[in-house]
C-alpha cells in the first residue's frame, strides 16, 4: 500500500467541500490505491458543522480514509499536505461591488497563500475554487514566494465540462467524442468557451454546427450556467463544482489524455500579458502540464480572449496592494 498523502480543503462545511470531501475520500481524485487523510479547514464559526462532516466521513468507513483533521488553524490545516482545494470564500452580498469583494477576498486569499508557503509540503499542488476564483488564486500565489507559480491554479474544469456537455448534446455526440475543447480567460461571463479547434468524433466541430448557434446560444449558455442553476435549483452549483475540482486535480496528477482548460500564471503565451491567472489549453503529464501551442487565432478569437485579459488585468489592478 502507498503512503497516505494529506490533502487540505478549505470551506469543507459548504456546499462545494461536502460534496466534494466523500468523492475524495473514495479514491475519485488520486486513485482508488492511494491512501489519504484529509485536512478539512473551516472558519471558527462554521466549525460544529464541520464536526457533523467529518462524523459522517467516518461513518463511511471509507478504507483509503486514514485520517480526519478539522480544523480553523491555517498553520495546521496546511501543514505538510500535497493537495489543497481552497474553496472556502467570502460570497457576495447584497450592495457589493466587485472591488470590494476581491479586496474581502484578497483578505482571506494572502494570508492563506503564506499559510501554505510556510506549512505545506515544498510541492503542493493548489487549486482555487473560491471567487473570484482567477484573482484568489493570483493572490494566493503573491504571497507564496518560496513555491513556485505553476504549482497554483484556478477552476475553470466546470465551465470546460459544461462547454462539453452543450456541445455533445447539440451533435448528438457521447462527451467522450469532443476533443480540444478550450474555455479561455476568467471564470466570470467574460470567459471564452472556444470551439475553434475542437472535434467531435474526429470531425471539425464548427462544420457541424452553425456559427449563428456557436455565438448566440452555445457561448452564452456556457458563460452564464452558472445562473441558470441558482435559478433551477435555488442554490448554486455544488456537485458539478465539486466534480469538476476533482477532475481538475486528478488529470494534473496523473494526466490528461486530451487538452483541459485551467487558470494558470501566464508567461506571455498567445501575447497574454505574463503573471496574470489566465486559463490556457493544457496538456497535463508526468504531474505538471503544458500550454497548448500554435493554435491559429481568428479575429474572433483574438477579440474574445482580450475582452476576457483585460477584465483580469482590472481584478489585478484592484487587488494591486495585495500582491
Ligand atoms: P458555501 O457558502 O456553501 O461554502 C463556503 C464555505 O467556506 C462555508 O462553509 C464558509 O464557512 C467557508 N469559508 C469562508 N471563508 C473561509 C475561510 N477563510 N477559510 C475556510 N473556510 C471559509 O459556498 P459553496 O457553494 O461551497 O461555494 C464556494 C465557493 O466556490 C464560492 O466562492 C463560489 O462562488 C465558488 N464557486 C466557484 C466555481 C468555479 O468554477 N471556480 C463554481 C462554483 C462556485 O460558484
Amino acid at each position: 500500500m502507498k503512503q497516505a498523502v494529506r490533502v487540505a480543503i478549505t470551506g469543507a462545511a459548504g456546499n462545494i467541500g461536502y460534496a466534494a470531501a466523500f468523492r475524495i475520500a473514495a479514491g475519485n481524485m488520486l486513485g482508488t490505491d492511494q491512501p489519504i487523510i484529509l485536512k478539512l479547514i473551516e472558519i471558527a464559526p462554521a466549525l460544529d458543522a464541520l464536526k457533523g462532516v467529518e462524523m459522517e466521513l467516518r461513518d463511511c468507513a471509507f478504507p483509503l480514509l486514514e485520517d480526519i483533521v478539522c480544523t480553523a488553524d491555517t498553520s495546521e490545516g496546511f501543514g505538510d499536505v500535497d493537495y489543497v482545494l481552497s474553496i472556502g470564500s467570502k460570497p457576495r452580498t447584497k450592495g457589493m461591488e466587485r472591488a470590494d469583494l476581491l479586496s474581502e477576498n484578497g483578505k482571506i486569499f494572502g494570508p492563506q497563500g503564506k499559510a501554505i508557503n510556510d506549512n505545506a509540503s515544498k510541492n503542493v499542488k493548489v487549486l482555487v475554487v473560491g471567487n473570484p476564483a482567477n484573482t484568489n488564486a493570483l493572490i494566493a500565489c503573491n504571497n507564496a514566494p518560496d513555491l513556485d507559480p505553476s504549482q497554483f491554479t484556478s477552476m475553470m474544469r466546470l465551465d470546460h465540462n459544461r462547454a462539453i456537455s452543450q456541445l455533445a448534446s447539440k451533435t448528438g455526440a457521447a462527451v467522450t467524442g469532443i476533443k480540444q475543447l478550450v474555455v479561455w480567460g476568467n471564470h466570470s461571463l467574460t470567459q471564452y468557451p472556444d470551439i475553434s479547434h475542437c472535434t467531435v468524433d474526429g470531425k471539425d466541430a464548427k462544420s457541424l454546427v452553425d456559427d449563428a448557434w456557436y455565438k448566440d446560444e452555445f457561448m452564452p449558455k456556457v458563460q452564464k450556467r452558472g445562473a441558470e442553476i441558482i435559478n433551477a435549483r435555488g442554490a448554486s452549483s455544488a456537485a458539478s463544482a465539486a466534480s469538476a475540482a476533482i477532475d481538475h486535480m486528478r488529470d494534473w496528477v496523473k494526466g490528461s489524455n486530451d487538452w483541459v482548460s485551467l487558470g494558470m500564471i501566464s508567461k506571455g503565451d498567445y501575447g497574454i500579458s505574463e503573471g496574470l491567472m489566465y486559463s490556457f489549453p493544457v496538456i497535463c503529464k508526468n504531474g505538471n502540464f503544458e500550454v497548448v501551442q500554435g493554435l491559429n487565432q481568428d479575429d474572433f478569437s483574438i477579440e474574445m480572449m482580450k475582452a476576457t485579459e483585460k477584465e483580469l488585468l482590472e481584478e489585478r489592478e484592484a487587488v494591486k496592494d495585495l500582491l
